[in-house]
C-alpha cells in the first residue's frame, strides 16, 4: 500500500442539518476544502430546509460521548469545532471529553438560534456553554444576536461590540471573534479580541438571501486552518475570504435562505 502524508484530522460536534447548508454537513465540506480529514459527531438531528427549522431530536450526552471517544482513541485530532450543543448535559459531557483529550485547537461556535428564529439551545445550556466550554476555547465565534443573548447587551455599533468582546473574553477563551455581518452597513466587519487589542477583518457586504450556514462554515474554516498550522489571525482572514467568495457564488438552491457555494 502506498503511504501518503497524513492530513490533519478535524472533528466537529454539532447538529445535523439534512438539507446540507449548515451543521455537520457544512463543517465536513469546509474541513475537506482546506485539506483536512473530516470527522463528525451529531449532537442533534434537526428537521429543516432553506425555508425554516421545523424541529429537532437531541442526542443524549451518552450518545455524544460514545460517538467521540472512539475517534479520540484512534486518531490524533488536530482541532475540534463545536456548533449546536442543545442541552446542558451534552455541553458538560463535551467539556469533560475536551478536558481529557486536550486537542490543541478548539473552536466554539456558540449557536443559539437559527436564522429563521428557531431556538437551538435552552438557557441552562447557554450558561453551561459560557462556564464550561468558553474557558477551553482557542476562539469563540458569536454573531451579533448570539453575543447579545450571552452578554445581555444591546449591540448597535463598534463600541458595543468591543464591550461585548471584553465580557466574552473574561469568560476564558484565548480569542473572541464577533462577526458584524448583522449590522447594517457597506462592510461586514468582524472584530477579533485577544484580551489586549482589537483587530478588524472586513469584507464588502453582499445583499443576498444566501446566508444559510455561513456561521458554521466560517468557524469550520477557521478550525481547518488552525489544524493546518496557521495562526489564529491568518485562519480568520482566510476563512472570511472563503465565506465571502462562497456567498458571492451561491448557486441559489432552495426556496428560502439558500446555502452558500461549498
Ligand atoms: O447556523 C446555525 C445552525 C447551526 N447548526 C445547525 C443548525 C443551524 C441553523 O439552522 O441547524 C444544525
Amino acid at each position: 500500500m502506498e503511504s501518503r502524508e497524513k492530513p490533519p484530522v478535524c472533528l466537529t460536534i454539532a447538529g445535523l442539518d439534512p438539507s446540507g447548508g449548515a451543521g455537520i454537513v457544512a463543517d465536513v465540506k469546509a474541513f475537506t476544502a482546506f485539506g483536512c480529514f473530516a470527522a463528525a459527531a451529531v449532537s442533534s438531528v434537526t428537521f429543516q430546509n432553506t425555508q425554516g427549522v421545523f424541529g429537532a431530536v437531541h442526542q443524549s450526552a451518552a450518545s455524544v460521548r460514545k460517538q467521540v471517544e472512539p475517534v479520540f482513541a484512534d486518531y490524533e485530532v488536530a482541532a475540534v469545532k463545536t456548533g449546536m450543543l442543545p442541552t446542558r448535559s451534552i455541553i458538560e459531557m463535551v467539556a469533560k471529553v475536551l478536558n481529557e483529550h486536550k486537542p490543541a485547537n478548539i473552536v466554539v461556535d456558540p449557536v443559539v438560534r437559527s436564522t429563521s428564529g428557531f431556538d437551538l439551545i435552552d438557557d441552562k445550556a447557554l450558561l453551561a456553554l459560557m462556564e464550561q466550554l468558553f474557558p477551553l476555547a482557542t476562539v469563540v465565534t458569536p454573531n451579533i444576536p448570539e453575543a447579545e443573548r450571552i452578554t445581555h447587551l444591546n449591540i448597535r455599533g463598534e463600541d458595543d461590540i468591543k464591550l461585548a468582546a471584553r465580557r466574552l473574553h473574561s469568560l476564558g477563551p484565548k480569542f473572541v471573534l464577533i462577526k458584524g455581518g448583522h449590522l447594517a452597513g457597506k462592510k461586514a466587519v468582524d472584530h477579533l479580541f485577544d484580551g489586549d487589542s482589537f483587530e478588524t477583518f472586513e469584507a464588502e457586504h453582499i445583499e443576498t438571501t444566501s446566508t444559510h450556514g455561513t456561521g458554521c462554515i466560517l468557524a469550520a474554516s477557521i478550525t481547518a486552518n488552525l489544524a493546518q498550522g496557521k495562526t489564529l489571525r491568518d485562519s480568520v482572514r482566510i476563512a472570511k475570504a472563503f465565506v465571502h467568495e462562497a456567498i458571492r457564488t451561491s448557486p441559489g438552491l432552495g426556496k428560502g435562505n439558500s446555502p452558500i457555494n461549498i
